[in-house]
């Protein structure tokens, strides 16, 4: 509880420096709805944008950000989705902006490494975990929500492809739900690096199972487990407390009555795996490759499992965010 309070004092004078930083940068745009309840002190849940540019096609791109900013409001909180639109971070879109990002042909990528460049340039794109966390951090919100993150690909200990959204979490102080990371990747290899860049990583629920996306189980486990919002929140308040300025990652396995056909994509997951293999695909390749293949096999299963975990994710998060909220005031 006192730590909590501690944290507490350490989020709102976050917020109002922030926020006052904010309206004098005119690089960030931070909605008024966002802006309103963070000075109100009422809980706020960050959104990424890469999913609805880049991780899912149209018009199922649209209603699933639609669907999950309702489940943040019907559970108390504020929803700031984050993306960068003609040159400006955006923390929180209106409807309008959220319509034109789902059907834009032409949105970039954005990673902390292409913020300079789309900046620079007036472009318009999708945020990746690591760079919704470095808007979302500077707007003062301390939690986040995602599907999944990025991590250490396989042959990644050869080709260094390790998704920044790892190096992220090790350096900006926010709290990411997301449901664990693909088995495209390397899971092992990700925590291992995740312990590295000193970030706390705890499974959310009755094992410490950590998830694999479509899948609650990857036959590793997290270091930690958390049961309920208010351990989940107890747990950032102690990160907030001690200044460690590095990321908690919260892992929520995907629901149980959608875990069946999980399951199901996993083994097409793996059947695509070895059909890359086989043909030789390599690179950046490989994912776009994979996660064609898996909605093919599954005929479109995964898009569904993809958006019930996302709606999961959201509900959860929101009750985190609103569980830290009230230890705040
Ligand atoms: N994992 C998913 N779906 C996604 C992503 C990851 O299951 O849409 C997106 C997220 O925005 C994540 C980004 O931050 O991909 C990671 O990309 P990279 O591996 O290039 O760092
Ligand atoms: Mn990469």
């Amino acid at each position: 509880m006192r730590l909590l309070k501690r944290a507490s004092t350490l989020i709102l004078r976050r917020g109002t420096y922030q926020s006052t930083w904010c309206k004098k940068d005119s690089l960030f745009r931070v909605h008024p709805s966002v802006s309103q309840a963070l000075a109100e002190k009422k809980p706020v849940v960050a959104l990424e944008s890469t999913i609805i540019t880049h991780g899912m096609p149209y018009p199922h791109n649209l209603s699933t950000a639609k669907e999950v900013e309702a489940i943040v409001r019907a559970e108390g909180a504020t929803p700031a989705t984050v993306a960068v639109i003609e040159g400006k971070v955006h923390v929180g879109l209106s409807s309008e902006e959220l319509d034109c990002l789902a059907s834009s042909k032409s949105s970039v990528k954005v990673s902390r490494r292409d913020l300079p460049y789309v900046i620079s340039k007036g472009l318009t794109g999708g945020t990746t975990v690591s760079a919704t966390m470095i808007a979302a951090h500077r707007a003062g919100i301390p939690v986040f929500v995602t599907g999944g993150i990025g991590g250490v690909h396989r042959d990644g200990e050869n080709s260094l492809d390790i998704s920044a959204d790892l190096t992220e979490l090790g350096r900006t102080s926010i709290a990411v739900v997301s449901a664990g990371v693909k088995s495209i990747l390397d899971i092992g290899r990700t925590l291992e690096f995740l312990e590295t860049q000193g970030v706390c990583v705890a499974t959310y629920g009755l094992s410490k199972n950590f998830p694999a996306f479509f899948t609650p189980q990857s036959g590793f486990t997290s270091p930690y487990r958390v049961s309920n919002p208010e351990e989940a929140a107890a747990l950032i308040a102690s990160s907030l407390s001690l200044r460690l300025q590095s990321g908690v990652l919260l892992a929520v396995p995907i629901p149980e009555e959608h875990a069946a056909a999980g399951r199901q994509i996993e083994e097409a997951v793996q059947a695509a795996l070895a059909q890359a293999s086989a043909k030789c695909i390599t690179g950046r390749e490989v994912t776009p490759f994979i996660l064609q293949k898996v909605n093919e096999i599954t005929e479109g299963k995964s898009l569904q499992a993809n958006i019930a975990l996302i709606h999961n994710n959201a509900r959860v998060g929101s009750q985190i965010a609103c569980a830290l909220s009230k230890h705040m005031i």
